[in-house]
């Protein structure tokens, strides 16, 4: 699911307002939000700041592989509880770990920590963007050892694990959720913040393209330009730059694009993959091509769309999108992965053919 966009989600889930504020108000830091209604999930937040307020130490953890979303949600929040005086350490559950190149301009990274390095023990941790326990990687263990774990997310196919859990699925980015988390800590956006906020709620919502992208978000948005950030300059690292080699395997990706037309009960399937070798013939990374994706969910003639790349080990990882008639979620689901309604991934061992085969015979129209 690494990399997988919120890009329509469900519309289900909790009726909260709790990620549609409108201000930074330091003064109401720790009182509900002036818009905020009387619910479970109001509750949580208050519980949450309680504990923040309480921890000396936290650990602030994102989903393995991380794209825009997790690590620019981590690290906001990570920035922002530094300057009101807590210990603070982000990390995610690969070793090695590896920022993709496309993110490297996000500000926070020396706060990054390898996953040895984060406490047997947590005494607070916050997790984002992680929609299911696997998620965590390497960390799965230390996070469940924390007294207090804290689920920030908004995939709707989350478990609810953890101590708390602010999970909204209704908003198009985890970022959305700790800006919301700022408001409430008394914290005032500044370029760092706003940066990483802007990289996550644009990644997730395709530079504002999906579906789940509401005149909140565009708000939000306005907010994070007022700071005074460059947003063309991260739209161009994050959308717009590339190695020569990259078009190399995009072309050979291409040429190996498959039309199925009475695939998803006649909707239509494109897919395609991309081996190792590839990558490695032309210095590319499996991060590189994370929006293969978008290119191959072109075509009109197909509902769904499938990539999958393949790791040096041999592993597929798959990522699907549809165009709101199947339920990719539930066909990636059958493959161990998940994600969102119509865009969702997995991680496979098999053989090219028995993993499209597979996929193919999970899709079902969305109920
Ligand atoms: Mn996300």
């Amino acid at each position: 699911m690494a990399g997988e966009p919120a890009a329509a989600g469900s519309t289900a889930g909790p009726t909260t307002g709790a990620s549609s504020t409108t201000t930074v108000e330091g003064a109401l830091a720790v009182l509900p939000g002036p818009r905020a209604e009387e619910s479970g999930f109001e509750l949580v937040w208050q519980q949450v700041v309680a504990e923040i307020g309480r921890a000396r130490s936290i650990d602030l953890i994102c989903h393995i592989c991380p794209d825009g979303d997790a690590l620019g949600s981590a690290l906001a929040a990570a920035l922002a509880l530094r300057g009101l005086g807590h210990e603070v350490r982000v990390s995610f559950g690969d070793d090695p770990q590896i920022v993709p190149e496309s993110l490297a301009f996000l500000p926070g990274q020396e706060l990054i920590v390898p996953a040895s390095e984060v406490p047997d023990t947590p005494e607070l941790v916050l997790c984002f963007d992680v929609a299911a326990q696997s998620r965590l990687g390497l960390l799965h263990d230390k996070a469940f050892a924390a007294p207090v774990l804290v689920v920030i997310d908004h995939h709707a196919s989350n478990p609810g694990f953890g101590t708390h859990q602010l999970i909204d699925p209704t908003a198009p980015a985890t970022a959305v959720l700790v800006d919301e988390l700022l408001r409430r800590l008394g914290v005032e956006l500044d370029q760092p913040l706003a940066t990483c906020l802007y990289t996550g709620v644009a990644t997730d919502t395709g530079s504002f393209k999906y579906r789940a992208t509401t005149p909140a978000t565009h708000e939000l948005a306005g907010r994070l330009l007022a700071t005074g950030i460059r947003h063309d300059l991260i739209s161009r690292q994050l959308w717009d730059t590339s190695s020569f080699g990259y078009l190399k395997v995009l072309a050979r990706a291409l040429d190996r694009a498959v039309y199925e037309p009475d695939a998803a009960g006649g909707l239509g399937l494109v897919w395609t993959w991309v081996p190792y070798q590839d990558l490695a013939l032309f210095s590319v990374t499996v991060e590189e091509i994370e929006g293969l994706i978008d290119i191959v969910r072109r075509p009109a003639e197909a509902e769904v769309a499938l990539v999958l790349k393949q790791d040096p080990d041999g592993t597929l990882r798959g990522s699907s999108r549809s165009k709101g008639a199947v339920d990719v979620a539930a066909a990636c689901a059958g493959l161990g992965g998940g994600g969102h309604t119509f865009a969702a991934g997995f991680s496979a061992r098999e053989d090219v053919e028995t993993v499209v085969g597979r996929f193919r015979a999970a899709l079902r129209p969305v109920s």
